[in-house]
């Protein structure tokens, strides 16, 4: 598998080595995306995360059928909330910030059941699971590490929310040099509005940020990508 493949999408095609390939899994939390939470809490309709579910089960499958390191994250802070700036910390409904009691335990606080990903999305024994304080996935953590180590050079990305965690980690990707793939399906708003401007922005201007297509066209191409040539 260390072949050229391609995968429509928008501006142009979106090229990568699958040998270099990664899916990123940005806080798919039950904080998040589970009825009564945190999100919930906030006057959000979860319903609207709730449908990335579906689409990011099937390409995790696929993904991990071809071999495709599979790295989730998780927004949230130690239990002394040490790692949470102030202004983070103090905005928002009074009765409903972080590290306070919510249905699902102290909200975006490690170790609670809130704070994890949803069953329907958990890791596997030997994914990498990258624990972030700020909405960018490589700020205070391990992630150039893990991808510099893997040789990762082209993410597929996924996960909530849209123009928040999945945005800020794109813009942080992009700027050192990693090329992101943003699946429109499998990533999620509270915000229609935002869900569709938040994907045009990435692939304006020629892919400024990166590439957009839908979780079908990627998952045909790492079928492909893995699948012998019809013999000759
Ligand atoms: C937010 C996130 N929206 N994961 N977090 O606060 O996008």
């Amino acid at each position: 598998m260390t072949a050229v493949h391609h995968i429509p999408a928008l501006p142009g095609d979106f090229s990568f080595d699958p040998s270099t390939l990664a899916l990123l899994v940005i806080d798919m939390q039950r904080d998040f995306l589970l009825p009564g939470g945190f999100g919930e809490s906030l006057g959000n309709d979860v319903a609207l995360l709730r449908t990335v579910i579906e689409p990011l089960a099937g390409l995790l499958a696929t993904a991990r059928a071809a071999g495709i390191p599979v790295i989730h994250t998780r927004e949230g802070h130690l239990p002394d909330l040490s790692d949470c700036p102030p202004a983070k910390l103090l905005r928002g409904n009074p009765s409903q910030r972080i590290g306070d009691p919510g249905r699902f335990g102290r909200i975006l606080v490690r170790g609670e059941y809130g704070h994890d990903i949803v069953d329907e999305l958990a890791p596997l024994d030997g994914e990498v699971v990258i624990d972030k304080p700020g909405k960018g996935a490589f700020y205070a953590t391990e992630l150039s590490d893990v991808l510099t180590h893997r040789g990762i050079r082209s993410l597929l990305v996924t996960g909530v929310t849209t123009e928040v965690c999945v945005h800020t980690t794109v813009r942080e990707a992009n700027d050192r040099g990693y090329e992101c793939l943003v699946v429109s399906d499998c990533v999620g708003s509270y915000f229609p509005e935002f869900q569709r401007v938040g994907l045009a922005m990435i692939a304006a201007q020629g892919g400024i940020f990166g590439w957009v297509a839908d979780s079908a066209a990627v998952r045909a191409a790492l079928d492909s990508a893995v699948s012998p040539s019809p013999a000759q």
